[in-house]
């Protein structure tokens, strides 16, 4: 979990929240229950198919896991507030059938242990077997010091696992050596070696650099810590929430954790604290060795791999077994300020799960919406083969704009013309808040206008611009814009910005782009750039949203295709809820 600066000041305003909380007691409407949780006046920016808790603060996703037909999603979440706070924090739990309609339960952990006092932080599930399901979470006690702790279901015969035990013999992993106490935190989900051995990765600091401890067990309970760390690099700053596992060469399917496949190469991702991104390096690993050799360490600049160059943090993926996919979940906080997130009782959201697999260059990860979102797509618009012309905006009519899937493909066919692209432009989101969608240019930007008012006072844009390289090469740069994104001015308005390792001579140029209210994720190059965006529109909210195509290059483009779906809402409810509603 972010542990910074940010969160003392978010301590201070928890304790506003929760003044105004008691204050707005009995005035203010719940937002929580689910028939609001769609578009309504008073909650316009809450969504409709994003995963959140009925209300309060959440943070980072922790255990994930399929058990017995069911998903179980846990988080970080603070029950008392709609801010986050070093306090209190506990385990959330939800469960699904499907991924996308979903069951809260009561927390899954609480801080009710000495070493847990402070705070049930980040961590992992792993099944021992497929019946087996444990969790291994950071416990902050009251002096801050940080352990990893055990769980496990008390009662496994309860489909939902609802309540957790906490092992007598926590903690099992202390900061020992010169481990700061402090930095020690977010266990990985345990994969096992060809030796019996489980191993698990916990982040940590060392001189102020980003690493990562292995530690080893027969049993789950007495751990071992490898002499050196497992991975460090002097290019980052403490890991957060780190994350290891193996990918599939030339497969579409996912690998489980502890798969000993051959044909597989390793991901190490890291959320970067401060920075609040999460980074990733591919490489081998060897179970027998404990050895990663990596393709190229963290460089410390705009040129690392990310999985997503918007807002998405705090990241882990799952192995998904009946489907046999990689799933990956993301914690998109708000860029609203603390007040308007107290406003509306509620903050952070889960990006839509994405399923995840190495690209066939091997250079990068390919991530993508999981199939089952598309159940929620109900009256479709599309048309093909449209002229955009320099200069222009299309408006994609008879969709509901504020709670949308659209997926475009744009063909180039002027491309000698492209502006030339300097050596110097390495960092593609200075590069996009240096040339947003009001900067002409003549292959793009071109792309979407989404969340828009009519007359576009308020619009944000996720486009591309096409540059030629030196050596005859293209450079395909993908952004969104939120600079005009609402009247409003005090909210983070950052413009985002990707390279998209796209050839727009051989390929089309594509962009899927899921809005829901307040988020809009965005995948460019079918998965191979993801940017995400939280929006406060003024105007364009529920139905006053519009959806525009938009060139203002000074060449043309074409649509090749366009469909687009207004979305259903999905079904978030309590287990009371749910059991009424069975009962009815
Ligand atoms: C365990 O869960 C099952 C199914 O919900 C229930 O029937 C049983 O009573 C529970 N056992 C205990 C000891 O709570
Ligand atoms: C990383 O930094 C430490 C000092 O903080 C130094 O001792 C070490 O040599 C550095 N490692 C590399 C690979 O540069
Ligand atoms: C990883 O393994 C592949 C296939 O054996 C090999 O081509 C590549 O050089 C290895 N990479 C590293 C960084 O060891
Ligand atoms: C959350 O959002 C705020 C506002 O955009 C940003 O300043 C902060 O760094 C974010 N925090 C995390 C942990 O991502
Ligand atoms: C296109 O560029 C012009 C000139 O800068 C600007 O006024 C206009 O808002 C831009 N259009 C879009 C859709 O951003
Ligand atoms: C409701 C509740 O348990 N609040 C606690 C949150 O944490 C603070 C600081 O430890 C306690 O003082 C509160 O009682």
């Amino acid at each position: 979990m972010a542990k910074t600066k940010e969160r003392y000041r978010m301590h201070i305003s928890w304790m506003v929240g929760l003044c105004f909380l008691l204050i707005g007691n009995g005035i203010q409407r719940s937002p929580g229950n689910d028939r609001s949780a769609g578009p309504s006046l008073e909650q316009p920016y809450r969504t409709a198919f994003h995963f959140q808790p009925p209300k309060n603060w959440m943070g980072d996703p922790n255990g994930l896991m399929y058990h017995n037909g069911i998903y179980h999603l846990f988080y970080q979440y603070n029950p008392y507030s709609p801010t986050g706070s070093f306090f209190n924090m506990t385990w959330g739990h939800s469960v699904s059938y499907d991924l996308v309609n979903w069951i809260h339960l009561e927390p899954a952990l609480n801080t009710d242990k000495p070493y847990d006092a402070k705070g049930c932080w980040s961590g992992s599930t792993t099944l021992l077997s497929e019946e087996n399901p444990v969790i291994l979470y950071t416990g902050v006690d009251n002096e801050g010091i940080q352990t990893q702790n055990l769980a496990w279901p008390k009662n496994l015969s309860d489909p939902f696992l609802r309540e957790w035990v906490k092992s007598p013999q926590n903690p099992l992993m202390s900061p020992i050596d010169d481990i700061d106490p402090e930095y020690f935190r977010d266990p990985t989900t345990a994969w096992k070696g060809p030796d019996g051995k489980w191993r698990v990765l916990v982040g940590n600091q060392m001189n102020g650099h980003g690493q990562a401890f292995l530690y080893t067990s027969e049993d789950f309970v007495r751990w071992t810590r490898s002499k050196n760390p497992f991975y460090s690099s002097n290019n980052t700053l403490m890991w957060e929430c780190p994350d290891f596992y193996p990918v599939s060469i030339n497969s579409k399917y996912g690998v489980d954790t502890s798969s000993q496949e051959k044909f597989t190469r390793h991901v190490l991702k890291a959320s970067i604290n401060l920075i609040f991104h999460d980074y990733y390096i591919l490489g081998n690993y060897s179970a027998e060795t404990d050895h990663f050799s990596v393709d190229t360490d963290f460089k410390g600049d705009a040129s690392d791999l990310r999985y997503d160059y918007g807002k998405f943090y705090a990241s882990k993926t799952f192995f998904d077994s009946p489907k046999k996919r990689r799933v990956l979940w993301g914690w998109v906080n708000e860029s609203d300020t603390v007040s308007g997130d107290i406003k509306k009782g509620w903050s952070g959201l889960q990006a839509i799960p994405r399923s995840i697999l190495l690209s066939e260059n091997q250079k990068q990860l390919i991530q993508w919406p999981i199939k089952e979102i598309e159940k929620l797509r109900k009256k479709k618009v599309s048309f093909t083969d449209k002229e955009l012309k320099g200069g222009s905006v299309l408006r994609v009519p008879d969709i509901t704009a504020s709670q949308a899937d659209v997926e475009v493909s744009f063909d180039l066919r002027s491309l000698t013309e492209a502006e030339l692209m300097d050596t110097s432009w390495n960092d593609p989101q200075l590069l996009c808040s240096q040339n947003t969608a009001s900067v002409r240019g003549k292959v793009g930007p071109f792309g979407l206008l989404v969340s828009a008012s009519m007359g576009l006072k308020e619009q944000t844009a996720v486009f591309f611009r096409v540059f030629r390289s030196s050596h005859g090469k293209h450079v395909v740069l993908m952004c969104t814009d939120q600079s005009r994104s609402s009247l409003r001015k005090v909210l983070d308005k950052t413009t985002y910005g990707a390279f998209m390792d796209v050839d727009p001579i051989h390929e089309k140029i594509s962009l899927r782009t899921l809005i829901d209210h307040s988020i809009i994720e965005s995948f460019g190059g079918e998965g191979r750039s993801c940017i995400t965006a939280r929006v406060y529109p003024e105007l364009a909210i529920g139905d006053e949203a519009e959806l525009y195509a938009f060139n203002n290059g000074t060449l043309d483009v074409y649509i090749s295709s366009l469909n687009a779906w207004s979305m259903k809402k999905a079904h978030l409810v309590s287990a009371k809820e749910e059991a009424s509603q069975q009962f009815d």
